[in-house]
């Protein structure tokens, strides 16, 4: 992030180890205020071409080289260079999210570290498939797999925790030793920028890693996957965008990984812990104001504990503190942008219109200082929507969910799976067997019973129907950004 003030900073295109300017900029805006944090440099078609260019040579040489434990020991450099600048990349996704202060320094940072450390790891420790097969004469064959990079790899982003969800792709990609070119949402450039000083510092050669800012349609985020020499390309971000996204990519046929949208279901069973199930749907629905693929947008309960549950999910909405990103108290920052906003605001009177009732929130909260400029909005609760609804099938990606009732556990598994999404699913029960029963009929990539995005780097993660294409984690991660080549020697 080169030039720059205070106040305004220049974020530039991060190419072959030097950063670039474009010929056009836009602004980066700190949504808990609306300021102008920064002047982005937009990637043109040239410079997106430059990119992966630098990328292509970095393969061809000392990147292209590296041995595993080479690569992991560089892995682990990134991720203890991330750790000492820790304030700086918490600052940083601050302000371009608005994200209370707590979260970035709980969340978003830290599993950044964690990425590049568990990665390194995995493909340290990863083995070869192998096997012994009989030949008709008698005699036998050996087959054994070898892992290749995949070559370049074009990684998109999106801005709701801009570095946990670059570093998810990029950590992976680089352990299997490719070079990436990344496109971070044109809402938060900045912690993609920043990493790319990390990987200066830690010496990762010039080209392995690069960064594009700018747009989707007719800008970097297209020039990117329609590139001929992407080898790969993996996406986080909306369904509709992974159907553009794919329809760019299908001509040349390369690999794709897609982690997109949910309408996630919450399932409350009245021999929950009644505590633990109501904190842990607080946490499912309102963190980071909603804005989590993961979030349960709708929550069913069992009808008799419908109304203590409403009542304690209320009053915990309505005791969420609202504030600047930077106090350490706040829980509840803006949404990312106005554009954003106005979304939810408009799902929130479609929610009147289509008979909800409001048992909480459904406007914008008012401060009476600069944070009136900011794109807040009242966490919200609705009852009474029918189940076809738009509200109610919908992503909003908002501080919202719809509650209803439900008497026996089939209804509960069929109002849960009745969504054309499928990418995660809570389960509150203290009843082991239902638990795993229930949990094994969801329609979700991920189901977690009596917790919430609890997360072990090595398990399987990624949605089905519209939630995505694909699994990525663990060995997943690493057959996705590899080739395997079948090697079969007879013996
Ligand atoms: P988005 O799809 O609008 O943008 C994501 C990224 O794609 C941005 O970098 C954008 O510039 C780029 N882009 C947009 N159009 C493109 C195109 N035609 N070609 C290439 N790139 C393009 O998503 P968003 O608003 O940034 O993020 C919110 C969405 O992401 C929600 O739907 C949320 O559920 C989803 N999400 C999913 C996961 C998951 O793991 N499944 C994680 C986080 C967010
Ligand atoms: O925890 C992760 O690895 C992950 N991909 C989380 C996605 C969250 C969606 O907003």
């Amino acid at each position: 992030m080169p030039r720059g003030s205070n106040h305004v900073k220049f974020i530039q295109n991060y190419i072959d180890g030097k950063f670039v300017a474009g010929q056009r900029e836009f602004a980066d805006v700190n949504p808990a205020d609306g300021s102008v944090i920064g002047q982005v440099t937009e990637a043109d078609r040239d410079v997106v071409d430059r990119a992966v260019q630098s990328a292509r040579k970095a393969l061809a040489g000392e990147w292209g080289r590296a041995s595993v434990r080479e690569r992991a020991a560089r892995l682990r450099k990134v991720a203890d260079t991330i750790e000492s600048r820790f304030d700086c990349f918490v600052a940083a996704e601050v302000a371009d999210t608005g994200k209370p202060i707590s979260l970035a320094a709980r969340l978003d940072v830290p599993r950044a570290a964690a990425n590049f450390r568990a990665f390194a790891d995995m493909i340290s420790t990863s083995g070869i498939e192998s096997f012994q097969t009989e030949t008709a004469d008698g005699k036998s064959a050996l087959n054994y797999a070898v892992r290749k990079p995949l070559g370049v790899v074009g990684i998109i982003t999106p801005w709701n925790l801009p570095l946990l969800l670059l570093t998810w792709k990029v950590a992976p990609a680089l352990a299997c030793g490719n070079a990436v070119v990344v496109k971070p949402s044109e809402e938060t450039p900045a912690t993609a920028t920043l990493l790319a000083e990390v990987m200066e510092r830690t010496g990762m050669p010039d080209g392995v890693y690069n960064v594009v800012h700018g747009f989707g349609p007719n800008s970097a985020g297209e020039f990117l996957t329609q590139h001929p020499d992407v080898n790969a390309v993996t996406f986080t971000g909306e369904s509709q965008t992974g159907t553009a996204i794919m329809k760019t990519v299908a001509s040349s046929v390369k690999p794709i990984s897609f982690e997109l949208g949910g309408k996630n279901a919450a399932i409350v069973f009245a021999d929950c812990d009644f505590e633990d199930a109501t904190a842990g749907i607080a946490d499912a629905v309102f963190l980071n104001t909603g804005q989590v693929c993961l979030c349960a947008e709708r929550v069913y309960v069992e009808r008799g504990i419908l109304d203590r549950f409403v009542s304690a999910l209320k009053q915990r909405a309505e005791a969420l503190r609202l504030g600047s990103p930077l106090d350490p108290a706040t829980e509840l920052g803006p949404l990312i942008s106005k554009q954003h906003r106005e979304k939810v605001v408009s799902y929130y009177s479609l929610a009147r219109e289509e008979g909800a009732n409001v048992v909480t929130g459904g406007g914008i909260p008012e401060f009476g200082n600069s944070l009136d400029n900011g794109f807040y909005i009242q966490p919200t609760i609705y009852t009474g929507l029918a189940e076809s609804a738009r509200c109610v099938k919908e992503e909003i990606f908002g501080p919202v969910c719809h509650i209803a009732p439900f008497d026996t556990e089939d209804e509960a598994v069929n109002m849960a799976n009745n969504t054309k999404y499928g990418l995660a699913a809570s389960i509150w029960t203290s009843n082991l067997k239902r638990g795993h029963r229930v949990a094994q009929q969801m329609n979700a990539g991920i189901t977690w019973v009596n917790c919430w995005f609890l997360r072990d780097l090595r398990t399987p993660f990624g949605g089905m129907g519209l939630s995505g294409i694909g699994r990525e984690g663990g060995m997943h991660s690493l057959n996705f950004y590899s080739e395997l080549n079948n090697i079969c020697i007879r013996l």
